[in-house]
């Protein structure tokens, strides 16, 4: 199945931004993410083999344990390249990123390969097909400053891809699993 790590912001969290988002026009060739599966990527798996998957929850679980609560709230925009929009992470991101960094390392020591590119902590809204100026967009997103939350747990998402065919279906996402951070108990 496939799978990926992430911080899965609170509904009010959601709501703020999505008040913001509401507002914004909806572009040409511009798709955007669902609202309920928001979510800040700590670590992407791609298709992992049944029989790893107790050993991913082993290992999540420790990585989980092993990590303080924190603060973070959302805050601003921003692009990569044209082709995909953001909400921009404000706060503690010193401690996203080392919850990541132990997120990629849990799958990495499971055999699942993966890419170790440079973490840019964000919440992706829309993906252009094409690259396209995004600037607008950002910049009406500059003054966004979402309400701060307290990062409790981290989530296991599975990402259900569309089988339907039909152009620009979203793919589905959805909570496989959760642990509390050690900090949050
Ligand atoms: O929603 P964001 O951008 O945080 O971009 C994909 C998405 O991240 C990323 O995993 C998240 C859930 O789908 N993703 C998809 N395929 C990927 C790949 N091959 C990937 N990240 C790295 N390598």
């Amino acid at each position: 199945m496939r799978l990926f790590a992430a911080v899965l912001p609170p509904a009010e969290v959601v709501d703020e931004l999505g008040v913001r988002v509401d507002r914004l026009p909806p572009g040409e060739g511009l798709r955007w993410t669902g609202r309920p599966g928001w979510h800040l990527t700590l670590a992407f798996y791609g298709d992992v083999p049944e029989e790893t998957v107790p050993e991913l929850r082993e290992r999540l679980a420790r990585a989980a344990a092993r990590t303080e609560a924190f603060e973070l709230a959302l805050r601003g925009s921003g692009q990569f390249g044209g082709r995909a929009l953001w909400a921009g992470v404000h706060g503690r991101t010193a401690e996203l990123k080392l919850l990541a960094d132990r997120a990629e390392a849990a799958g990495r020591k499971c055999g699942l390969p993966g890419e170790h590119r440079r973490y840019r902590p964000h919440l992706t809204l829309a993906r252009a097909r094409t690259a396209t100026d995004l600037t607008p967009y950002v910049t009406a997103l500059d003054t966004f400053a979402g309400s701060p939350w307290t990062v409790t747990e981290l989530a296991l998402v599975r990402s259900n891809l569309p089988v339907s065919g039909v152009p620009g279906e979203r793919p589905r996402y959805e909570k496989a699993d959760a642990w509390a951070l050690g900090g949050a108990r």
